[in-house]
């Protein structure tokens, strides 16, 4: 049977009914991956595995949640969306909107996006604004318009987005036949943690799975606002999709965190890029430097006894490493450029 998309797999626990429009690019369904090579090489004595969320309709998890939201929006009667975005929510956003015949406004603040993001809101032909300012003030903005103007928010304070979210713990219960014992996840505008603790709780409630995962949380060392518990004004970070210093769902995360027992912590921007080669060189997994942060916590807090032997771990990797080419080329080796094949083969040298 053709794949058919989020909505369509898990309509049930969704809020959609016959008469909602479905809009999608038959996004979800991403590979569950488990790593061979990184455990062995770090003496990590877990099972680790991978949600390769970057191998989404626009390369990143904000599909799922999409999906859903500008499905609503058709329904409602909405001509236009409107979101602030380090990038994946405006690539998504742009992409969706395109699929629907919605306009899009995306607002991102300038200077500051992977340019692979930013190539996806503009051949999606999205009304783009770049800002004189970070994230936080773009949303500020955007929170102020869609609430005047007749114009839907699909950051994920648009409770619909999670609603989408929510679905890749579905699918990691349904791959593994019963929840992991820990989730990884990094941890930006905080909107992805709450949606896939909303995922785990709503299938244990429905007795899919016995247990549910403590949500461990990551944030990027400059940009840790609910690790520090305070507004980071200017925060910093070469993961620039989590370079969020005043997360939308803060509350709802630090609930998740609770209620699962979970644990947040920091990752610096080193150990960050130094997962994010090591996934894209040991293990053939290309994902963006935010989305190295769920394992680059694991392999930092690992030694401190934070996770428990021989358990099941999932890492979620929000986003593909395609996005980035930027970083990508700043951490690799350059190409050796040759005339002739005597000096390719003295440099292989057999
Ligand atoms: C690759 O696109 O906030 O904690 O505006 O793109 O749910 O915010 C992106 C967030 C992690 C953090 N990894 O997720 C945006 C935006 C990647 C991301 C996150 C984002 P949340």
């Amino acid at each position: 049977m053709r794949y058919p998309g989020v909505i369509e797999s898990y309509k049930e626990y969704l809020p959609v009914t016959d008469k909602t429009p479905i809009i999608s690019l038959n996004e979800g369904n991403t590979p569950l991956i488990e790593l061979r090579t990184i455990p062995r090489k770090l003496g990590i004595d877990l099972k680790i595995y991978i949600k390769h969320e970057g191998l989404n309709p626009t390369a990143s998890f904000k599909d799922r949640g999409m999906t859903v939201a500008i499905s609503k929006a058709v329904e409602e009667g909405s001509k236009a969306v409107m979101c602030a975005s380090t990038g994946n929510t405006s690539a998504s956003a742009a992409a969706y909107a395109a699929r629907a015949g919605l306009k899009a406004i995306v607002i991102i603040p300038k200077n500051a996006i992977a340019l692979g993001k930013l190539v996806q809101a503009l051949i999606h032909n999205a009304m783009v604004f770049a800002l004189k300012g970070n994230f936080d003030d773009a949303l500020e903005i955007v929170q102020k318009i869609t609430s005047e103007y007749p114009v839907t928010l699909v950051n994920s304070i648009n409770p619909y987005r999670l609603e989408g979210q929510k679905t890749a713990a579905f699918e990691i219960c349904d791959s593994l036949g019963s929840a992991p014992d820990y989730h990884c996840i990094p941890v930006g505008n905080a909107g992805n943690i709450t949606s896939y603790w909303m995922g785990y709780t709503q299938y244990y409630e429905k007795k899919k799975i016995n247990k549910k995962p403590r949500m461990m949380g990551f944030q990027a060392k400059g940009a840790a606002p609910i690790v520090h518990d305070r507004v980071i004004k200017d925060p910093q970070t070469v993961a620039t999709a989590i370079k969020i210093g005043n997360p939308a769902r803060w509350k709802d995360a630090v609930k998740a965190l609770k209620e699962s027992g979970g644990y947040i912590n920091i990752v610096s921007d080193e150990e960050i890029l130094n997962t994010y080669t090591l996934l894209a060189r040991e293990e053939g997994i290309f994902v963006e430097p935010a989305s190295a942060t769920s394992l680059a916590g694991l392999i930092k807090y690992y030694p401190e006894g934070i996770f428990e032997k021989g358990k099941t771990v999932v890492c979620t990797c929000t986003g593909h490493g395609l996005k980035d080419p930027d970083m990508a080329i700043k951490s690799s080796k350059t190409p050796i450029v040759v005339k002739k094949i005597d000096e390719i083969l003295k440099i292989i040298d057999f």
